[in-house]
């Protein structure tokens, strides 16, 4: 399984997104991050369906859609993606995580579910068949800055083994927040294979998106 960055566009200056979206490309990114929150599940509002469609005519790179927002069954179909995305979806925002996977599957995309730091990972033992990915929030989710919440290096470790004791070698498991340059170490060490990098890394103000980028790879590639 090699390793991928999922840069947060969240964190972009959304009046130079054109000059982002081609340096990406251009670095040969694997995924684009998305956050959408509906200021329920989480206190914040972030980007939304329009977004989505807009960026879809911009670029090819796959989408990494991590949808924040309570029962997330009633407001999918709502959103444009496609075969090569992933779409995450939280197990504590619906009494119906199955229905909600599996709409994402139906529409031909990778299934992820995400899981908040303080959520065990014995939750997932009945969603196995269910899905290609693990979100493992790293920060409570709601905001991009926020530090590392410790214990979850732990829980990628001990979901890793649990998946691959299993016999899912197959299921990736996503890193999300502070995913900075020392974090990401520790955690691709932990057994995480999808990076979000946000504004601890690729955005990082002490030096520019391509030397950031070059530095990240440095470490995960
Ligand atoms: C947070 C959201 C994340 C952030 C990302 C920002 O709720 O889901 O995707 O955008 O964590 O990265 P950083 O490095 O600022 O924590
Ligand atoms: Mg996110």
């Amino acid at each position: 399984m090699h390793n991928k960055i999922s840069p947060s566009i969240m964190c972009v200056d959304f009046f130079e997104l054109d000059r982002y979206i081609k340096t990406f490309e251009h670095e040969n990114i694997d995924l684009l991050h998305i956050d959408i929150m509906d200021g329920s599940f989480v206190q914040n509002y972030t980007l939304g369906t329009d977004f989505i469609k807009a960026i879809k005519h911009k670029t090819n790179i796959a989408l990494d859609i991590h949808l924040m927002i309570n029962k997330p069954e009633n407001k999918l179909n709502w959103f444009d993606f496609g075969e090569n995305d992933y779409v995450s979806v939280h197990y504590e925002s619906t009494p119906h995580i199955h229905r909600a996977l599996n709409m994402i599957k139906e529409r031909g995309a990778k299934p992820m579910v995400a899981l908040n730091p303080g959520t065990p990972i014995s939750v997932i033992e009945n969603l196995l068949d269910d899905i290609d990915a693990i979100l493992v929030m790293t920060v409570n989710p709601g905001f991009a800055g926020q530090k590392l919440v410790k214990s979850t290096l732990k829980k990628i470790k001990s979901l890793r083994e649990y998946l691959d004791r299993e016999g899912h070698e197959n299921i990736e498991i996503e890193v999300d927040g502070n995913v900075s340059f020392e974090n990401a170490k520790l955690m691709m060490e932990s057994g995480a294979n999808i990076f979000v990098a946000g504004t601890s890394s690729v955005f990082s103000k002490e030096s520019t998106l391509n030397k950031n980028i070059e530095k990240f790879k440095e470490i995960l590639y």
